[in-house]
């Protein structure tokens, strides 16, 4: 377990909390960016300088996980002690040229109490299956991004039409995106105790959850090829795809678009929205102990470089908008530049990151790390999707 007394900042912090000033307006000026020293990927809590696999996989790594988990997001707790799929038949398919709407409702039990999730997944019509198959963790209504089929958000006819399934749930149906109303999803019926720990799970955690939940309903459906599954998450849903894919291996791909502050954003750079800010409008994303770190990101024993770097040896990809600001895209792109390092130091992929942050529209495709930065405001797109899905074709093709 981290303990702070191994980090003499950290204890200096915890000692002295008002030594550093909070910072309440957002700072968008690359030169009051603070001189941050960056956590190392490669050196162990006890000092080790971890240079294999095996060590990667069994200190590194889990150490990595669990200080997220404490100070960031809590657990994604995979007790349960029955699940169950139902095919239900309640919502129409508006593409059924293309595609046949599996509707699924996952009954999950644990101790006595049930929680149902909806999924909706979308399966070429063609032959050719079992298909590989992306699936959005939607905070928009899912309900209103199927009957707006202009809206570029979950894109069904294109991610058909490039062979893939398309598969969404709503965080609603997991843990409801509201400071009020979060634990009446979930942390009330199935997690209870977790509300109670500082270091529980809340609301980001649980929609990772839902994934993992989809996920269980991929591995059954022999239409859908679950080794090739790719989760996407746009800006909080984005935080929460990473959660999902750092924890849990099956994901091949895991895709943050826009995801900002706790997601592939560098906190420490304060740039954009910053700790205190995203605990002060959203505290029911993050656990408790996150508040800790309010005003006081130099004193965070890790940053989210680090969290991308869990993801591998499976692949990774971080998309930015350039007017999205808020979300720090320099902060984005250089998080997953040091956090890329993984592949090739560890597991020795030949990937050579030398490019450097450029403020205008690009696109780098590399074996097991993908990037874009598109023009344009905090959204996803076509652009976004079509970039994730070339990648996709690609990471696959080598395979
Ligand atoms: C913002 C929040 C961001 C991001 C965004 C979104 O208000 O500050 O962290 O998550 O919402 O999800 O669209």
């Amino acid at each position: 377990m981290y303990s702070p007394m191994k980090n003499p900042l950290l204890f200096f912090c915890l000692i002295f909390p008002n030594f550093l000033m909070s910072q309440n307006t957002a700072n968008y000026d690359e030169k009051k960016v603070p001189d941050i020293s960056i956590p190392d990927l490669f050196v162990s809590g006890r000092g080790d300088y971890i240079r294999t696999v095996a060590d990667w996989e069994k200190i590194r790594r889990p150490e990595i996980i669990s200080l997220f988990t404490e100070n960031v997001y809590g657990p994604i707790t995979n007790e349960l002690d029955d699940i169950r799929f139902d095919l239900i038949n309640e919502t129409e398919n508006p593409y059924p040229e293309i595609s046949v709407l599996k509707e699924v409702d996952i009954k999950v039990s644990r101790q006595g109490n049930q929680h149902s999730m909806n999924l909706k997944v979308f399966l070429p019509r063609k032959k050719g299956g079992p298909f590989p198959v992306f699936l959005l963790i939607s905070h928009r209504n899912v309900m209103g991004l199927l009957e707006n089929m202009e809206d570029e958000f979950f894109p069904v006819a294109d991610i058909i039409g490039r062979g893939y399934a398309a598969a969404i749930f709503d965080v609603e149906d997991v843990s409801p995106d509201d400071k009020k109303r979060f634990t009446q999803g979930i942390l009330d019926t199935l997690y209870p105790e977790q509300l109670n720990k500082a270091n529980g799970m809340r609301g980001l955690a649980a929609w990772a959850w839902g994934a993992a939940r989809a996920m269980d309903y991929f591995e059954k459906n022999p239409d859908i090829n679950e080794t090739k599954a790719i989760v996407v998450g746009h800006s909080r849903g984005g935080k929460a795809a990473l959660w999902a894919g750092a924890n849990d291996s099956r994901w091949a791909i895991t895709v943050a678009n826009e995801s900002g502050c706790g997601g592939a954003a560098l906190s420490k750079r304060k740039f954009g929205e910053t700790v205190e800010r995203i605990n002060s409008s959203f505290p029911y994303w993050f656990n408790d102990n996150f508040k800790t770190f309010n005003g006081k990101e130099e004193c965070l024993p890790f940053d989210q470089h680090q969290l991308i770097a869990t993801i591998a040896p499976r692949a990774v990809y971080v998309a930015s908008a350039i007017e999205d600001q808020w979300s720090d895209p320099k902060g984005e792109f250089l998080s997953l530049k040091l956090g890329s390092r993984v592949y090739s130091e560890i597991y020795g992929r030949s990937l050579d990151f030398s490019e450097n942050f450029q403020n205008s529209q690009r696109t780098i495709h590399k074996p097991s790390v993908g990037y874009h930065l598109r023009d344009g405001i905090h959204n996803l797109n076509l652009h976004d999707w079509e970039r994730f899905m070339d990648f996709t074709d690609m990471q696959f093709d080598e395979d």
